[in-house]
């Protein structure tokens, strides 16, 4: 962040978690070439570049009016120069150099299509175009890439099965049909069961790329057995086609995540993000299209932790986690918030750090009981 925040006419927080950052404004011809650089550095592996261009993106979105002079922003937080230079060149000429030279790289357009096939993340765009795939075709005619990679090789193949379906847009009114639908399902499994649909569709989006359900129930050993019974009806029924699952084993972490999750002065970081969840493809009985639904299920405990991680946004969580760690002292996660200090042995200024966290926390307390 920058240190120099002078005088602005805009509000001008530290973390961009406290912007508010609507789907529509005022800017939106400064941040569509904003996240045009963005996906570009994150899918040629620049991640570095790619966070600043977000966050200036947030900053930008959150602004309240329409955007004349860079000199409003010139002293924000999260506007590096390089994002500012960016900025400054679209409000003189109306498009960014930059922008317009990565819309158009073939490479980069190229890469944008694999990614838009389900279960193909950065890494593996970056290998089939190594491997000297240009088109989607190719890759559907040419299977030799399998062997490269075994794990993912199922969840592509589904992907280049039904890339037309996978790749169009759930609306919301769908995504709450299939919250319903699978609900019912683990409501008789479970009775009692609770679910949360998170995701873009709690941040009020029109439509979302998958559906995130959430569940838990009060009874913390039930719920560790829910996953696969639902998974298994759901198949059963026809609804899911294919799943990659992922639970979680009994190690001591595991365990102390399960009963566990706020805990102060630990002293050691538990396994973080390790939350049961399927990533499944799901027969819409509403569209009759193949959807993405991600199913996950955690203990009471975690459940408002989980469901304010699934909700997102991705920048949202990780402006929001790194205000807890560098702020506050804690460390926050899918599982809880976690204040890890070690008592015995601190030098001189971690101590000090720890009552600077300490003092901000009964602050935060303090203000939040108020
Ligand atoms: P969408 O699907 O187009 O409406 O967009 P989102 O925002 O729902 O994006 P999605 O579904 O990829 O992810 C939803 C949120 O869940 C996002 O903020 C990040 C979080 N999330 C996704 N995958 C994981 C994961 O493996 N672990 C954890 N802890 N969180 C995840
Ligand atoms: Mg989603």
């Amino acid at each position: 962040e920058d240190t120099n925040a002078s005088a602005s006419p805009f509000s001008n927080p530290k973390y961009v978690c406290f912007l508010p950052v609507p789907r529509q404004h005022s800017n939106m011809h400064i941040t569509d070439q904003l996240a045009c650089i963005e996906d570009f550095y994150f899918l040629s592996g620049d991640e570095s570049r790619a966070l600043a261009m977000r966050r200036s993106l947030c900053v930008i979105a959150a602004l309240p009016r329409r955007l004349t002079r860079i000199q409003d922003i010139q002293s924000l937080h999260n506007m590096g120069q390089s994002s500012r230079a960016i900025v400054k060149e679209i409000l003189d000429k109306g498009r960014s150099t930059a922008a317009t030279c990565m819309a158009n790289d073939p490479k980069y357009t190229t890469m944008l299509q694999f990614r838009s096939i389900y279960g193909c993340g950065q890494r593996i765009a970056q290998a089939l175009y190594e491997r000297g795939y240009r088109t989607i075709a190719e890759i559907c005619a040419d299977r030799s890439w399998v062997a490269d990679f075994p794990l993912s090789a199922e969840r592509l193949e589904w992907g280049l099965t039904l890339h037309t379906e996978l790749g169009s847009q759930v609306p919301r009114d769908e995504v709450k049909q299939l919250g319903d639908c699978v609900y019912k399902y683990a409501n008789t499994i479970l009775p009692g069961v609770m679910m949360t649909i998170g995701g873009g569709y709690r941040r009020g989006k029109p439509a979302s790329k998958d559906c995130d359900f959430i569940f838990t129930h009060n009874d913390s050993d039930a719920i560790e057995f829910l996953l696969p019974q639902l998974l298994l009806q759901l198949q059963v029924a026809g609804l899911v086609v294919h799943a990659n699952t992922q639970v979680g084993h009994n190690t001591p972490e595991r365990i102390i995540n399960y009963h566990y999750p706020i805990i102060s002065d630990f002293t050691h970081r538990p396994l973080l993000d390790c939350t049961d969840r399927s990533f499944t493809i799901f027969k819409s009985p509403v569209s009759g299209l193949h959807r993405r639904i991600d199913i996950i299920c955690v203990p009471r405990t975690q459940y408002a932790y989980t469901v304010l991680a699934w909700t997102g946004s991705k920048q949202f969580n990780r402006s929001l986690r790194l205000y807890a760690e560098r702020e506050l002292g804690w460390t926050l996660s899918s599982h809880g918030l976690l204040q890890i200090y070690s008592e015995s042995g601190d030098s001189e200024q971690q101590q000090q750090q720890h009552q600077h966290h300490q003092q901000k926390s009964e602050q935060l307390g303090r203000t939040h009981n108020g």
